[in-house]
């Protein structure tokens, strides 16, 4: 498998013809289409031209053709049918949010949590990169559609890329293909995705939005968040600008709907920053006692939402744009996540994980019983006496959701699903109580606005610091923070029946360092109570924070060793520290903070 994870200038440059590949534009591509494409060709001059349809034999003949080119290696067919390894390189497995760039004419649109480039300088610095970059490489054309075909939300996006690894990757994350002509027809409407993985250095990587103009230009990474253009870089940041523009929202959240016994169906959403649990709850397997009185946990989508308001109803509603998970898999086993499992048990790419001498895959936390032996995810041999991991933190899969055993019968629905409730949640060894509820819609905005949580091997950089991480959403706002919470605000007029907000931090730590919650299935006794909440049904006791249950509002039957009145008590001293570390987002905004985080600071303080 190639080392570097740089994909190799291609050796199939003069046999193409021999792979049932389309390389002349197909009818369905519009002129602007054309247009667009042929300018880029001529910046990066590539050898070779591969418009993808989508299909399965274009799917297996990639596939064919990337394990020629070692950039995957084959997994054991009958264990892991359709599956595949991918290593990447070494210095290329996580977002780089410090060269991510949002680029717009002047710094305010940008504001201070993200990086700025002037534009013009932008695409000057970038064509530079981009001049000849793809020769002696195949470009291919990965035409996609974000949102279910049909959705008032659905945008069309097309990505030119070198790598062969990001073409498959967005075929499972995206419906990709001719569909994506057809949702687009003459339009020049589409998000303008040019993606090289020049030679993988991080010195010469840069993450790209050009808002303004509905194009992002990425160079240097093939890491799923900086090259997957549908995903980080269109579903959230370029789609929050544009909702804030059109009156919808954009968020890193996952998509769940609960059925009750009685048949009850309800949605929420929840917003957790990277690597802290959102696949896990969003497929969560409510415990055995649930199952058996009929309470079903079904999932829309495990990491972006798009909402709007039902005007017929004064309802937030919701899709996820996404079609696929590329989720972490360190600890994910058949206690913590069965559906994960069986999710990535075919047609899955595995990118860096170990490799099994049986052709399977292996992963920290996957089996109780370490494999005698294994290749690790650098490509060494790797034994439990070895020094580091078997497989990366940050190792994921990539899945179609269609493999999800509980996949939302409206998981492709154009028109959405009702959100009830929005949950905010970080990891929080401290401070932080299990479950409570916003005041109000403007409260929970301000809730989810200083959320903080310990930072995770999702991001480059140090690993367990605590960070405020607006909605969880500091990475991928891509606009000006304070028009953002503004929007967020501004949201609450649009609907006359808003969800109820809700924090939760599954993460708490004791005196000793153990976690005081079980966390995975468990997660279904607050998730009920959280439901009742929504339909006005438990009962909650009003406290400094917010809303709270009592240990007798939740249903801990047959839970053990867990002090339900302990994980959810806070000190006042507690609450002050706290609003002392809310100090750093308040002065990252000063003089921009839109009033009522102001107000209910105050009004916290006031409370105490
Ligand atoms: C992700 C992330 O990959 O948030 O979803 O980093
Ligand atoms: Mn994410």
């Amino acid at each position: 498998m190639t080392q570097a994870g740089v994909e190799r200038r291609s050796s199939s440059a003069g046999n193409m013809a021999e792979f049932p590949f389309q390389s002349s534009p197909p009818l369905a591509a519009n002129e602007c289409v054309r247009k667009w494409v042929k300018e880029c060709v001529a910046m990066c001059q590539p050898s070779n031209i591969i418009w993808c349809d989508g299909s399965l034999p274009e799917r297996q003949a990639l596939f064919d053709l990337g394990v020629k080119q070692e950039i995957f290696t084959r997994l054991n067919q009958e264990k892991r049918p359709g599956c595949y390894l991918h290593r990447s390189n070494p210095n290329d497995v996580a977002r780089s949010e410090h060269l991510t760039f949002i680029c717009t004419p002047g710094e305010d649109m940008v504001g201070p949590t993200n990086n700025w480039m002037e534009s013009k300088a932008a695409y000057a610095k970038m064509r530079g990169l981009f001049e000849g970059c793809m020769r002696g490489r195949t470009m291919y054309v990965v035409p996609f559609v974000m949102g279910p075909i049909g959705s008032p939300l659905a945008k069309v996006g097309i990505q030119l890329t070198d790598s062969l690894y990001v073409a498959v990757s967005m075929g499972i994350m995206t419906r990709m293909g001719e569909i994506a002509w057809k949702q687009l027809g003459d339009s020049d409407e589409f998000t303008r995705c040019l993606h090289s993985l020049g030679d993988v250095n991080p010195d010469r990587r840069y993450i790209c939005h050009f808002p303004i103009d509905n194009t992002i230009w990425s160079f240097g990474s093939g890491y799923g968040g900086n090259a997957l253009l549908g995903k980080k870089c269109l579903a959230l940041r370029i789609a929050s600008w544009l909702g804030e523009q059109q009156g919808w929202m954009a968020e890193h959240m996952l998509l769940m709907g609960t059925e009750a016994p009685g048949g009850e169906k309800t949605y929420v959403a929840a917003a957790f920053p990277s690597s802290c649990g959102k696949t896990n709850f969003a497929m969560l397997i409510p415990p055995e006692k649930f199952r058996k009185q009929g309470w079903k946990v079904t999932t829309v989508g495990d990491d972006i939402v798009w909402m709007w308001v039902d005007e017929s109803t004064g309802r937030l509603r919701a899709i996820n744009p996404e079609a696929g998970y590329f989720g972490v898999v360190p600890g994910t086993n058949d206690d913590s996540n069965p559906n994960a499992m069986e999710a990535m048990s075919r047609d899955t790419i595995f990118t860096n994980v170990a490799l099994l001498p049986d052709g399977d895959v292996w992963w920290e936390g996957k089996t109780k019983e370490l494999p005698a032996q294994a290749i690790d995810w650098t490509g060494k041999p790797w034994t439990p006496a070895s020094k580091g991991k078997a497989a990366h933190p940050n190792s994921r899969f990539t899945a179609p959701m269609a493999n999800n055993p509980a996949l939302d019968p409206a998981a492709n629905d154009p028109n959405g699903v009702p959100v009830s409730g929005i949950i905010f949640g970080g990891r929080r060894s401290r401070n932080v109580p299990l479950v409570f509820q916003a005041f109000n819609w403007i409260h929970g905005v301000y809730l989810g606005a200083t959320l903080g949580s310990e930072t995770t091997a999702a991001a480059t950089g140090q690993v367990g610091v605590v960070r405020r991480d607006p909605m969880a959403m500091l990475p991928f706002i891509g606009y000006n923070i304070r028009d953002y919470l503004v929007h967020w605000f501004r949201m609450r007029k649009r609907m006359t029946d808003c969800p109820r907000v809700f924090h939760v931090n599954w993460f708490r730590k004791d005196e000793t360092g153990k976690f005081m919650w079980p966390g995975f299935g468990e997660n279904m006794r607050v998730l009920k109570w959280i439901i009742d909440r929504c339909h006005g049904r438990a009962y909650a006791r009003e406290t400094v924070l917010g809303w709270m249950p009592r240990a007798q509002d939740i249903d801990l039957d047959g839970l053990v060793g867990v002090d339900f009145e302990k994980i959810q008590h806070v000190g006042l001293d507690e609450v002050k520290t706290e609003l002392v570390s809310q100090e750093e987002l308040f002065l990252k905004l000063a003089g921009d903070l839109p009033k009522e985080m102001i107000f209910q600071r105050e009004l916290l303080v006031s409370r105490l």
